[in-house]
């Protein structure tokens, strides 16, 4: 059965598509509103037309499981529906609700008008998927709501709200009440309106970009670090160029040359692969369908330190009340002060509203006693990291929790069953493992420990959803995911040092391939002293040396890298003696570094540790590690996360490069058997 259907209301046609989730435009959609269109042309008693959806959203785009497949190029492609509803002969009303995303806005833009109801967002997000709206969309759009306007939602991808629309000219109305009703009436407004308004034809609004040439490559500095590294941002500002530049019929023609070149590109696989696994994370192996959630409505979080505050914040943003305990007032003061602030700079950069900030901070209950957490439904640890505090909170917690309440942990190491034997309930006990800032970073790392209920992983995997985080499944191992393959790029870096890399090559190699900050540069950030043994007389590697001279990273001004006052770093001769020093009392004759060396022992033993932890079964799917990565420590989506990596890099490469690196690696380092397995067989590592 067609998922599209078309009923008269009078002398107006309206052509209905039902293809859940999100009404995406597969084949069978665009084939249906192709027939819609030319029932109405045909047929002299239709005056005008409706086009509409059922179910959650509009059109949210082109349907993105096709592309790829001959199925997307079958006529009619989306760029020939487009230009049949622009070339009806009858006024064609698109009528929106939830989203009218890529292709949806596009058959939006195509249509003689457009009314959606407030909560409507419309948005091009193609350019997340490595892609551009090709469908007329970057040819149209600039038309109908101006030159700037098209080139922040294209080259961006961040939708817009319905009421926003309105006043740039994308939407004709807005329709409060009931949105078939008075989309209808509208159309009945209009069926005589001639001629009919035709996006393709439009240029009044393209004189911004023709009397302001220069507002293109203004446009493109203000936004080069956003975009470092991404094609698909400049090919949607030059296809919006052309727009400004050309005639409607060259730059579509230009648009779908531009579009070709970027759907066969690595980064658009990339990123598309991205959007699936994303999606796929949530997704519980060995979970009884049907597990429904426990209820959450309270949370209880021990610890105010920079975790624990950071995740109150999340839950209290949510609207869920949080209790947050600490052991002294002073530390409760200072913690929950930070809150206010951080929630006091959103505001001040208008994300939030005094009221909201009030709102939040509301919902928040400090205390110095444990036993307020009696009526919390989730409790979450977020004490300092060592076995035997963990225990004894966990111990007191089994004494005070209510039945059923969930129990977690956010430790970045540390063994889930060994804290959920601490107390009766090992059911209820779960890793909540939350990434620094945690009222900021999207990822969530859900321990499954060997007891934990699925009713609890189910829980945790919606909860994560309400406070907008990405969750993943990671089994109990040394770092979970994220941390432990986090070791070998750590230990590997470092001895690089030592070999005669400088930390500013080894930064390079990795901020040139993408990611938002070297290994040195992250430890500065975060802390060098972080875990250190604090003692300054023990010193027994770069690290304890650094920690003894008061090079704690960025906080201090010097680390790694000396700062000036504006946290701008600088290579630091004083880190080059420290790494001589070492050198020399080890014995090692410097050598010069290859960047190849750096990433096959820097990122080819990551890809290794990935599948170690794949074969161990610490991890449900490759792809949930690709997640890891990108939302845990901005792994560039455009190369898909390390696991999609290393197959565009070639597996039978990286167990090469892993080969070649051996001796330096040491005793300790094991090749992969699986990653070993498949690069023999010519498979690929992301889909497993
Ligand atoms: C495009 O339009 C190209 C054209 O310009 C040119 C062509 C020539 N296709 O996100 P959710 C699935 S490119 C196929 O969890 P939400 C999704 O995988 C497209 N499937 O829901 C999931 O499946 P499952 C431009 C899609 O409520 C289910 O729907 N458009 C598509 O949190 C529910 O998704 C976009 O990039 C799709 N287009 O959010 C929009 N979209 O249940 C992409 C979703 O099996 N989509 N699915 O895991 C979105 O941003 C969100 O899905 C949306 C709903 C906001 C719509």
């Amino acid at each position: 059965m067609s998922p599209i259907t078309t009923t008269r209301h009078g002398d107006v046609l309206i052509i209905t598509s039902n293809n859940p989730p999100v009404n995406a435009l597969g084949h069978a959609v665009r084939e249906g509103i192709v027939k819609g269109i030319e029932e109405a042309d045909r047929d002299d008693a239709v005056k005008a037309v409706v086009i509409i959806a059922e179910g959650q959203t509009f059109f949210a785009g082109a349907d993105i499981s096709e592309f790829g497949t001959p199925k997307s190029f079958e006529y009619p492609a989306l760029p020939q529906v487009v230009d049949i509803i622009e070339n009806c002969t009858k006024p064609v009303v698109a009528a929106i609700h939830g989203t009218a995303f890529g292709g949806g806005l596009e058959v939006a833009l195509a249509s003689h008008y457009r009314v959606a109801v407030p909560s409507a967002k419309l948005g091009v997000p193609e350019v997340k998927l490595g892609l551009l709206p090709g469908a007329g969309g970057t040819q149209r759009l600039p038309r109908v709501a101006g030159v700037k306007k098209a080139l922040e939602m294209a080259a961006t991808g961040n939708p817009i709200g319905a009421k926003e629309a309105y006043e740039c000219g994308l939407l004709d109305k807005l329709i409060e009440g009931d949105l078939l009703q008075h989309a209808v009436a509208f159309a009945e407004d209009v069926k005589d309106a001639r001629p009919l308004p035709r996006s393709s034809e439009r240029d009044e609004k393209l004189a911004e970009a023709r009397d302001n040439p220069a507002l293109f490559d203004e446009f493109r500095a203000a936004n080069a670090r956003k975009f470092r590294g991404f094609d698909a941002p400049e090919y949607n500002i030059r296809a919006i160029q052309t727009a400004a530049e050309k005639p409607y019929a060259e730059g579509v023609l230009e648009e779908r040359k531009l579009f070709l070149e970027l759907m066969s590109g690595t980064q658009a696989r990339a990123q598309q692969y991205f959007f699936f696994a994303e999606r796929k994370a949530s997704k519980i192996d060995g979970v009884p369908e049907g597990t429904r959630p426990r209820d959450i409505r309270k949370v209880g979080v021990i610890g105010a330190g920079t975790m624990g505050g950071g995740i109150s914040m999340n839950f209290l943003s949510a609207g869920i009340p949080v209790t947050i305990v600490e052991m002294q007032q002073e530390a409760l003061d200072r913690g929950t002060g930070v809150m206010l602030k951080n929630y006091q700079a959103t505001a001040s950069k208008g994300k939030m509203t005094a009221e909201q900030v009030g709102q939040a901070m509301g919902l928040l209950t400090p205390t110095l006693k444990l036993e307020d957490l009696a009526d919390c439904d989730l409790i979450i640890e977020a004490v300092f990291e060592n076995m035997e505090v963990k225990k004894d909170i966990f111990g007191k917690l089994d004494k005070i929790a209510k039945p059923g309440a969930i129990l977690a942990s956010n430790t970045s190491y540390l063994n889930i069953d060994e804290i959920a034997a601490a107390t009766s309930r090992p059911q209820d006990v779960v890793g909540l493992h939350f990434f620094s800032p945690a009222n900021v970073m999207k990822l969530l790392e859900v321990v499954r420990g060997a007891k934990t209920a699925p009713d609890v992983l189910v829980t945790a995997m919606q909860l994560a959803k309400k406070i907008r985080k990405v969750a993943v499944v990671a089994g109990v191992c040394y770092g979970f995911i994220g941390n432990r393959m986090l070791i070998p790029r750590q230990v590997e870096a470092t001895k690089l040092l030592l070999e005669g890399a400088t930390p500013a090559q080894i930064d390079k190699v990795h901020v040139d391939f993408g990611m938002p900050m070297g290994p040195f540069q992250m430890a500065d950030l975060a802390g060098v002293d972080i875990g250190w043994h604090r003692d300054p007389s023990r010193i027994e590697n770069i690290r304890d040396a650094l920690c003894a001279v008061d090079r704690w990273g960025q906080k201090k001004g010097a680390g790694f890298y000396d700062y000036d006052e504006k946290r701008r770093p600088s290579p630091s001769p004083k880190v080059q003696e420290i790494i001589e020093d070492f050198r020399a009392k080890a014995g090692v004759q410097p050598r010069e570094i290859s960047d190849q060396e750096i990433i096959e022992r820097t990122l080819y033993t990551m890809v290794n540790e990935g599948a170690l932890i794949l074969e161990g079964g610490f991890a449900q799917r490759a792809s949930d590690i690709d997640v890891v990565w990108v939302y845990g420590y901005g792994w560039p989506v455009y190369r898909g996360g390390p696991m999609f990596w290393a197959d565009t890099e070639g597996l039978p490469r990286i167990v090469e490069g892993l080969k070649r690196q051996q001796g330096r690696l040491g005793p300790d380092f094991k090749l992969s058997k699986l990653l070993a397995d498949k690069a023999e067989a010519g498979e690929k590592i992301s889909k497993a």
